[in-house]
């Protein structure tokens, strides 16, 4: 097939690959903004090279006028998680989206690859919009803690360099490693909620100093700067004592303030 026409063939795909992955930042996004834990960490997306989707249709014997049907990863997605808890958690959030649509799952926490490899997929259907019109296409969205992902690049890098023929010693290290990494991912869940909180805190603390600091920039517009000056030294005073009660409680201070000046100015 002519190079040209793979691209046309895989451009919607990028297009695909492009909107799920900012849908699923946006996600991320709308968590930190209610000041809630993401289970989403990170998102990563790719479309699947022609050399690779070639190899599987070999391997899987797929005629070219099947490939669209058949090969269902051209658009890949990865989403990554801190806590085995939280994979559930972003499989239900894609179940209840109306833009995508799951075709299937497989499971691979459930039942664990023979190479030792944890993760789960989903295939969905998703449409894009392109010049011809509405375009519905296939893309596989693999879901899978930091652990589960370190150990599958280590695993999938290997491959590569076996092409196929791991050495035992080398496959059993792998095992030995998926083994730990299951132990890893047990242990983090078991103080997961103690994770959470300090993160919680910590993006509390965050958001605190941020508005602290917007209202001291917006005091300087209205107040006297002497004064502006002395707040923002006890701003650092309390700052350097990192208890966030004694900031939340400096923080409604600043807000008094503030309203006191903005009820001066409708006044005059
Ligand atoms: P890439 O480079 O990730 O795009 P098959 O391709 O036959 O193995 P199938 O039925 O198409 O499998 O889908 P499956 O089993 O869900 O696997 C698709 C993808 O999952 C693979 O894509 C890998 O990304 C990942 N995967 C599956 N098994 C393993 C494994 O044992 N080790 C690692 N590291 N990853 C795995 P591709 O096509 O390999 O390529």
């Amino acid at each position: 097939m002519e190079i040209q026409l793979w691209r046309r063939i895989l451009c919607p795909y990028e297009l695909a690959v492009r909107e799920l992955t900012v849908k699923f930042e946006h996600i991320i996004k709308e968590y930190k903004l209610n000041d809630l834990y993401s289970p989403i960490e990170q998102v990563r997306g790719r479309v699947k090279s022609v050399s690779s989707i070639l190899e599987k249709m070999q391997r899987k014997h797929i005629p070219l006028e099947r490939m669209e049907e058949e090969v269902e990863d051209i658009a890949g997605i990865r989403i990554i998680c801190q806590f085995e808890e939280d994979i559930d958690t972003i499989a239900a959030l894609i179940q209840n989206r109306s833009d995508m649509t799951i075709k299937s799952e497989k499971n691979y926490l459930k039942h664990i690859k023979q190479s030792g490899y944890r993760s789960y997929h989903l295939i969905i259907y998703y449409t894009v919009e392109t010049i011809n019109g509405p375009k519905e296409i296939q893309a596989e969205i693999q879901i899978r803690t930091m652990a589960m992902n370190f150990w599958a690049t280590i695993e999938h890098s290997l491959q590569y360099k076996y092409k196929g023929e791991m050495p035992l010693h080398v496959a059993e290290r792998l095992s030995n490693a998926a083994d730990a990494i299951i132990a890893l991912d047990q242990e983090m869940s078991s103080v997961r909620s103690e994770i959470m909180d300090a993160q919680n805190s910590s993006m509390n603390q965050s958001n605190l100093i941020k508005d602290i600091l917007m209202s001291i920039e917006n005091l300087y517009k209205v107040a006297n700067k002497r004064e502006v000056e002395k707040i923002q030294s006890e701003f650092l005073r309390i700052f350097q004592m990192r208890d966030l009660q004694q900031l939340e409680r400096f923080h409604r201070q600043l807000d008094i303030i503030a309203e006191g000046y903005r009820a001066q100015s409708v006044a005059f």
